[in-house]
């Protein structure tokens, strides 16, 4: 017999958030890191969400999941990353009325960048970083920013959500199972200049746009669906994505750990090394391929000027708020 794995030390951020509250539980059951893989989760919050994190952990015990081997509940970085070998940034500050999205920037800076030192400082020498706080790109660019130590393919921003609303919408208007729709990619910033990227996505193997066969509707209402789908959610349950989003963060982790099915790609946002022409060093949203071990940027794709056109959108975006939060960056 095999000896039992060592417990892998996993981070999350604001976990007794709305994300952090379906999240955890998907974690600590080994849905996230497979059936012979202890965990101990590390939760990071602030002081007044400490009650109810204690709730949420009383729940996790309720649970008795047997993979579960420990929970650390902190509101200290130096405890919270202590040996991490994943940290997934959920916690942030939302959007207020009357906040610019400049304010929500800084704000969110002031936050991102003495986290990305406490990763550097005291995470494993494997730490792999996901961000889903909002706005997760530019979120992403500032911790990194603040870790130099710790190298470019490991950092992530989710795009996941985006895309499984995608696929359900493609799948949808095909009338097929979402299952029989692949290779869909969130083009650029987990925000609506988002594009996801109908033109190379598949449906039973297929091209989405020849099987569809409605441009306009890919164009116009799909691309819109798609960008403004967050906000019809809080519109119709009066609070924004959790239970989906943590889904999606469950997604993404399991797309980078696991070799990606010929003919697909995962959709991450991941450091910019001028693939398809983009600035470096932006956090931006691409199709992936996975191997299990490592990872690149899917190559060879081609768009149209459409697609284009909103591709070099999203980046402009990208950069605006890169430019806008050019003081907190680190090294
Ligand atoms: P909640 O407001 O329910 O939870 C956030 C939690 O973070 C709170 O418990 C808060 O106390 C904590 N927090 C705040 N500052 C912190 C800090 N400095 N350190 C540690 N914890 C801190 O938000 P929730 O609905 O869980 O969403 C969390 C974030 O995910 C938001 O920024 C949201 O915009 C973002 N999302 C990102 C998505 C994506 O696809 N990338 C989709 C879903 C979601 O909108």
């Amino acid at each position: 017999m095999s000896a039992a794995k060592a417990p892998l030390q996993v981070t999350v951020t604001g976990a007794a958030g709305q994300i952090g509250y379906s999240l955890v539980f998907r974690i600590g059951s080994g849905e996230m890191f497979g059936p012979d893989q202890p965990v101990v989760l590390r939760l990071l919050e602030i002081e007044p969400a400490m009650p109810a994190l204690a709730g949420t952990a009383m729940e996790l015990d309720d649970c008795a999941f047997p993979l579960l081997a420990g929970i650390e509940m902190t509101t200290d970085l130096k405890v919270a990353f202590d040996g991490a070998s994943w940290a997934l940034l959920v916690g942030s500050v939302p959007r207020k009325a009357g906040m610019e999205r400049n304010d929500l920037l800084s704000v969110n800076g002031g936050i991102f960048g003495p986290q990305g030192e406490a990763i550097a400082a005291h995470a494993a020498s494997d730490v792999r970083v996901l961000v889903v706080g909002n706005p997760c790109n530019t979120n992403c660019l500032i911790a990194r920013s603040h870790a130099p130590e710790v190298p470019d393919e490991r950092w992530f921003a989710m795009t996941r959500l985006d895309r499984n609303r995608a696929a359900t919408a493609l799948a949808a208007k095909a009338g097929v199972p979402v299952g029989a729709v692949s290779h869909v990619a969130v083009w650029g910033n987990h925000s609506s200049t988002q594009f996801p990227d109908f033109e190379n996505a598949l449906v039973n193997g297929q091209p989405a746009p020849s099987v569809i066969g409605d441009d306009q509707w890919l164009k116009e209402t799909f691309l819109s669906e798609i960008q403004q789908r967050g906000a019809k959610i809080i519109q119709a349950r009066g609070a924004s994505s959790a239970a989906s989003a943590a889904n999606a963060v469950v997604g993404s982790v399991q797309s980078i750990l696991s070799p990606t099915p010929p003919g697909d790609c995962a959709s991450l946002a991941v450091v910019s090394h001028g693939e398809y022409g983009r600035p470096e060093g932006l956090v931006f949203g691409y199709p992936v391929i996975s191997d299990g071990k490592g990872w690149h940027v899917e190559e060879g794709l081609r768009h149209s000027a459409f697609a284009q056109q909103r591709i070099d959108a999203t980046t402009e975006e990208l950069l605006a708020e890169r430019a806008a939060v050019s003081d907190l960056l680190g090294a």
